[in-house]
């Protein structure tokens, strides 16, 4: 597993993009909801073109991601490719916000309907209320259509925007509170031992975005957490008084610790955990299962958050393709796309294996999901399939059953 490093690390943090026209105020509006010149604000109509993540801490909303995008009234030859990138940013979008600046409001209403069906909550805000005196017709239009009440600010002046804020955090989603990793596998006082090869793949000096977020929401638990190579498993194990409650591994060396831990130790991996964590485990373990009915004429695409230099041992461009010709030889076609490449249309291939996706937020990874699901094409993720290949799937522990 790469690093991710040259990736924004955003965790879970809620993800609240900002839509609209050209020139409704987007990224003025941005700038007034952060307290910060962080996106160009221009009077020439697709001054944003490539989205801008920016990760902030708001009061009361909390750490998010607020996404600026580009406007998408856009008839400029770029026109669409904004829109594509625009709509990327949509997919990872938890909380929508639409600018209204005119009384035609059909794109917006087409956004707000893409949202519904994703059931991200949407808020609308009528900009720019400094200088317009009535917004009547914009107004009942939109209660009209979609039963919302949209909010007046004024991203010039200011006003408003806590309103906003405030709309946010109760639209927040109640599983961002309370999703964890490990959820109910580990209590307070509880000794896990995570066994986290530092092998060529790992960024030098640093450990990778998954083990980070477990370490911390493990010692947030109270547990006794312990951290070995590989190398050290068995003398990790030794110096203990008592066996692990709970072993996290690096699916790498999967069947090496089931072969070696105490019987009383549960076992799982950091994939399998994230799996859980930003996808579908449940669609997942029933992909992994897929694989036995793969033949040597199969197409499995391979996707892979993370862009970067092929690495040698890789376990996306090297480990599983290796296994998957081994068990199926050599013509099987095994394709990789990386970062947000993803096609659209999957119907050439019989299985899709995903990466922990650690760098991506849950809902860009479930709207990838529910394509597959959607074209009825299997999915899995790494450390499934790998526990799956290497026969120890029904051993060992998940978070949700
Ligand atoms: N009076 C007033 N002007 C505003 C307000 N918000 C934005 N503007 C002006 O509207 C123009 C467009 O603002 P931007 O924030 O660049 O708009 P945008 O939606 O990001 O535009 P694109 O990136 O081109 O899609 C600028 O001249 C802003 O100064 C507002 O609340 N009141
Ligand atoms: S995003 Fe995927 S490839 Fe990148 S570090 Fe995370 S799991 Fe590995
Ligand atoms: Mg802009």
């Amino acid at each position: 597993m790469p690093s991710g490093l040259n990736e924004t690390p955003t965790g879970e943090r809620i993800h609240i993009g900002v839509f609209g026209k050209t020139n409704s105020g987007k990224s003025s509006f941005i700038n007034a909801f952060i307290g910060q010149e962080v996106s160009i604000v221009s009077d020439t109509a697709g001054t944003t073109t490539d989205p801008v993540y920016k990760a902030v801490e708001i009061y009361p909303v909390g750490p998010c991601v607020i996404i600026d995008t580009a406007g998408f009234s856009d008839k400029t030859s770029l026109g669409k490719s904004r829109i594509e990138k625009t709509m990327l940013s949509a997919e990872k979008t938890d909380i929508a916000i639409i600018l209204l600046t005119d009384e035609n409001i059909d794109e917006e209403l087409r956004l707000y309907w893409y949202f519904r069906r994703r059931n991200t909550p949407v808020i609308f805000v009528i900009n720019k209320c400094d200088i317009k005196l009535s917004h009547e017709t914009v107004l009942n239009k939109i209660k009209t259509e979609t039963n919302e009440i949209p909010l007046f600010v004024s991203a010039k002046t200011g006003e408003g925007i806590d309103l906003v804020k405030e709309e946010i955090s109760k639209k927040i989603p109640d599983s961002f509170q309370t999703r964890t990793i490990t959820e109910r596998l580990v209590n307070k006082d509880d000794i896990v031992l995570l066994v986290m090869p530092q092998d060529i793949q790992a960024p030098k000096g640093r450990l990778i975005l998954p083990q980070v977020q477990t370490i911390r929401e493990l010692l947030d638990k109270s547990c006794i957490v312990i951290c070995s190579t590989a190398n050290q498993f068995k003398q990790a194990l030794f110096a203990l008084k008592a066996p692990p409650k709970l072993i996290i591994t690096d699916s790498q060396v999967f069947k090496y610790v089931y072969e070696n831990k105490p019987n009383e130790s549960m076992l799982t991996s950091f994939s399998v955990l994230f799996a859980a964590y930003k996808g579908d485990l449940p669609y997942y373990i029933e992909g992994a299962k897929h694989i036995d009915s793969l033949t040597e004429k199969s197409n499995v695409l391979i996707a892979e958050c993370c862009t970067h230099a092929p690495l040698s041992e890789d376990i996306g461009r090297e480990k599983i393709p290796n296994m998957l010709k081994k068990r199926f030889g050599n013509s099987i076609n095994v394709e990789l796309v990386s970062g947000t490449d993803f096609p659209e249309d999957l119907s050439k291939y019989d299985l899709i294996i995903q990466c922990g996706a650690c760098m991506f937020n849950r809902k860009y990874v479930m709207s990838r999901i529910n394509k597959a699901k959607v074209q009825k094409i299997p999915m899995t993720n790494y450390g499934v399939v790998i526990a799956h290949l290497t026969g120890i799937l029904d051993k060992i522990v998940f978070t949700q059953e």
